[in-house]
């Protein structure tokens, strides 16, 4: 096999040459957008050289292959984190500047692959990260959109939805297989025939989708692996029929052409939300059919028909119950066309598929509909059917009654809809939550009769994030700080950034800590002003809320803060205050009305403050556009306070907030998901924890005896704040568009903002003082960086593969 060396000089005669060979330019009159192309491709080469060798390799491997389903991967840009788990990243920075380039601005123009909406695709975007990195065999498995989620513009003080239109100029990391495609089935009717003395199921009539994968390397740091993401792309089979062209169905021909392909066309924007559209449940069918096709044809070539081994060498992980029929399409799979009976696919599948939940919110919770199901796909229905049949009858006999309430609630199929969470738990060897605090309301709760049943199924392994991308890659300054103080142990054993502790003593490495926050800030401030024209002020402090806007993250619990501040601005000519500008980033959902208002409302308030000279010397709003995962790694580094106010027993884990204390921002918070584990690690002195905790929120949610109206007529300075949502002060030249925030907060307020507000205001009263406190302040940022370890995906994945893998 020949091999290139990547060194500085090759790469720069590589980028060249390429300029030359695609574009007939040199690198003067090459655009920013050619010269991305250039570079990328030629990192590119480098992984291709490692991907062969590994694919070689892999060839003979005889062990356990790891299946990671998700309808989202949200990765983020790949050319800088590629050069850097290449090894290259100084090699690339030296060629770059030896071209006169700049390498951030080059990097910029990678368009953003936005194939998730939150926290449950960054988190499949971290495993894979870390899954090479530790050199385990695995494939991410995922739809690939054409039109990921879409972009956002705030235009007259509202959100606006814009497509995002990734695949425009070509992605330079995916490469086709269509030796792989394979064909997936919808509609029609199912024959049962009675042969050979079994029972057949033949599907007829059916209306075929073709399944096309691309797959995209991922490098591990440092090592010789390179997994992939399978990312299907549906298209109709037929190519232009030249019959009912003739027979002018022309159009028709072509319509079916697009039905087919709608299927990949574009991502759900909905983030803790279900609804019940067919075209989603077609889209979950879709790549989980796919999917398993491929594993299968996988095991068979590495395997023959050895079926009892399949537990032994794959485990198919589902991330959420999205890519639940997985079970049922197994099932199908392995009686249909391989020929076994019911019990011993039943057998297989029962220890080949493991399930992590990611929401307890019951709006979240995915059901269909029975009918939908049996028309989209009826041989997984009748699967299902039995499936339920069989779950049903064995809880009948443990409870000794068969109509024991507690049958209905973990029925499969219930009510005339199917239930996927049952499903998901009936069948899977593993279930498991995504912190510790998830993972017992998982228990107590959300799936509390299985657990009575079935307890050695449940277990909690507490997320992560990636430390390459969200410390090495996104501030290479805190990096090199770091390595400089205690080396570069770290890097392999995150954990060990636990050696940064006893620097919080030395005034030498604070002040160096300080000046890169600094530098940060101020980076940060350049490319706000080069997103959206808009600057901000590095002296001030930088307190961030960014995450996708739900009413349970409770944005409003820090806008109304911001105007409880103002208001103490305006009314005291004397009042001075820390001058802090509220960063927020945050999409809503486009069908998700209040939290467009909640948009609005920051808006509102940001420009209020703005209006006022003296107000905005002490205060400013900035809403971050479109935050997406570059945004993120622009604004994270630059934060000082992080804002983690979900209501408590809400936000499964976060894994935003673990991005932002390994990069030295403080915490404020309450006692949720997550942050409980980042107050464990840093202790109660480097977090700023609020509000009440998930049994008092349970009590009063049980006991209904929550009033709102109480806490208004109590908090004068609060009633004052929602006063000035309605009477014009926010919305002069619309009074009434914010009403329906105020009425909620009011009249009833689910997630308890008013409740908190006292306890929140307060803790924000401590931060302001500590920050003014430099000393202290950095202090403690440091101790969040060293404590941070525990948090990268790396920890994750080892207890994932300790617990429920067993990959080697
Ligand atoms: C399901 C069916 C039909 C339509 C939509 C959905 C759907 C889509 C997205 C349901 C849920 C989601 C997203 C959930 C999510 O992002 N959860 C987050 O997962 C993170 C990773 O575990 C956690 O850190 C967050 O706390 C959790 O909110």
């Amino acid at each position: 096999m020949p091999t290139t060396k990547f060194d500085k000089e090759s790469i720069k005669t590589s980028i060249l040459g390429k300029l030359q060979r695609y574009n007939g330019r040199t690198l003067a009159d090459a655009t920013q957008q050619q010269i991305y192309y250039a570079v990328a491709s030629t990192v590119r080469d480098q992984i291709m050289q490692k991907w062969v060798a590994y694919r070689e390799q892999d060839k003979n491997y005889q062990g356990k292959r790891l299946y990671y389903l998700s309808v989202e991967f949200l990765t983020g840009r790949s050319a800088y984190c590629n050069m850097l788990n290449l090894c290259s990243s100084s090699a690339y920075r030296e060629a770059l500047e030896e071209l006169g380039l700049d390498i951030k601005k080059v990097l910029w123009e990678e368009p953003e692959p936005g194939l998730g909406n939150g926290g449950l695709g960054r988190l499949a975007a971290c495993f894979l990260d870390s899954l090479s990195s530790l050199s385990m065999p695995a494939v991410g498995c995922t739809i690939r959109y054409e039109y990921g989620l879409f972009r956002q513009r705030l235009i007259e003080g509202q959100q606006v939805e814009m497509p995002d239109n990734w695949l425009e100029n070509g992605n330079v990391w995916e490469v086709p297989a269509p030796e792989d495609t394979c064909e997936v089935h919808f509609g029609g009717w199912v024959e049962e025939r009675h042969e050979d003395g079994r029972m057949k199921f033949i599907h007829h009539d059916y209306r075929t989708v073709e399944a096309v994968p691309y797959d995209m390397p991922v490098a591990g740091y440092d090592c010789e692996t390179v997994n992939s993401l399978r990312m299907w792309r549906a298209r109709s089979p037929k190519t232009l029929d030249f019959k009912s062209f003739n027979s002018g169905e022309y159009m028709k021909a072509m319509q079916e052409q697009e039905l087919a392909a709608v299927i990949s066309k574009v991502l759900y924007p909905e983030d803790n939300h279900y609804e019940g559209k067919e075209l989603r449940l077609k889209q979950h069918y879709f790549f989980t059919s796919a999917t398993l096709q491929y594993a299968l044809k996988d095991f068979k070539r590495r395997f023959g028909n050895q079926f009892h081994l399949l537990p032994e060498k794959m485990t198919i992980h589902i991330n959420d119950t999205h890519p639940g029929l997985a079970i049922p399409e197994l099932m199908r799979l392995l009686i249909d066309e391989e020929g076994l009976g019911w019990d011993e696919a039943s057998w297989i599948v029962q220890r080949t598929i493991a399930y992590t939940n990611h929401t307890v919110m019951s709006e979240a919770l995915e059901k269909w509909p029975e009918q939908m199901m049996q028309n989209l796909v009826p041989r997984i229905y009748m699967i299902l059917q039995e499936i339920n049949r069989r779950v049903c009858a064995d809880l009948a006999e443990k409870y000794q009654n068969g109509s024991d309430p507690r049958i209905a609630r973990q029925a499969v199929i219930a009510y005339g809809m199917v239930h996927m969470a049952n499903l998901c738990v009936a069948m899977s060897y593993s279930v498991n939550g995504v912190s510790q605090l998830h993972g017992e309301i998982l228990k107590k709760d959300t799936f509390h009769d299985y657990y009575q049943v079935m307890p050695e199924k449940f277990s909690a392994i507490t997320n992560g994030i990636t430390h390459r991308r969200w410390l090495m890659s996104c501030n290479p300054q805190l990096t090199d700080l770091i390595c400089d103080a205690i080396g570069d142990q770290w890097v392999r054993e995150p954990e060990e950034l636990k050696a940064l502790l006893p620097y919080r003593d030395d005034a030498a490495f604070r002040a160096a800590f300080a000046e890169v926050k600094r530098q940060n800030k101020a980076y940060f401030s350049d490319v706000l002003f080069k997103r959206q024209g808009m600057r901000v002020d590095p002296d001030f402090m930088f307190d961030v809320q960014a995450k996708r806007l739900h009413e349970y993250k409770r944005q409003l619990l820090n806008a109304l803060h911001i105007l409880v501040l103002y208001n103490r601005i305006m009314d005291d000519p004397n009042f001075t205050m820390q001058p802090r500008v509220f960063i927020f980033g945050a999409k809503a959902s486009p069908a998700y009305y209040m939290a467009k208002q909640i948009i609005r409302l920051i808006l509102a308030i940001s420009r209020l403050i703005d209006r006022s000279p003296r107000a905005k010397k002490m205060l400013k709003v900035v809403f971050l556009e479109n935050y997406d995962v570059s945004g993120a790694e622009a604004l994270i580094p630059a934060a000082d306070l992080s804002e983690q106010l979900s209501t408590a027993g809400k936000e499964a884990s976060g894994t935003g907030n673990m991005k932002f204390m390994m990069n030295g921002a403080l915490t404020i918070g309450t006692m949720d998901g997550a942050n409980i584990e980042i107050h464990n690690a840093v202790g109660p002195d480097n977090i700023y924890i609020f509000g009440m905790r998930t049994d008092t929120v349970r009590d009063l949610q049980q006991t209904g005896g929550y009033s709102p109206m109480h806490v208004y007529e109590t908090n004068a300075e609060l009633r004052r704040a929602l006063t000035q949502i309605i009477d014009g002060t926010l919305m002069p030249e619309n009074p009434a568009a914010l009403q329906d925030i105020y009425h909620n907060l009011l009249f009833s307020d689910p997630y308890f903002v008013l409740k908190d507000f006292g306890s929140y205001s307060m803790a924000q009263r401590r931060t302001e003082q500590d920050y003014r406190d430099q000393e202290k302040w950095v202090k403690m940022a440091i101790s969040n960086t060293a404590a941070s370890g525990f948090f990268s995906s790396d920890r994750t994945i080892w207890e994932y593969n300790d617990r429920i893998w067993r990959i080697r």
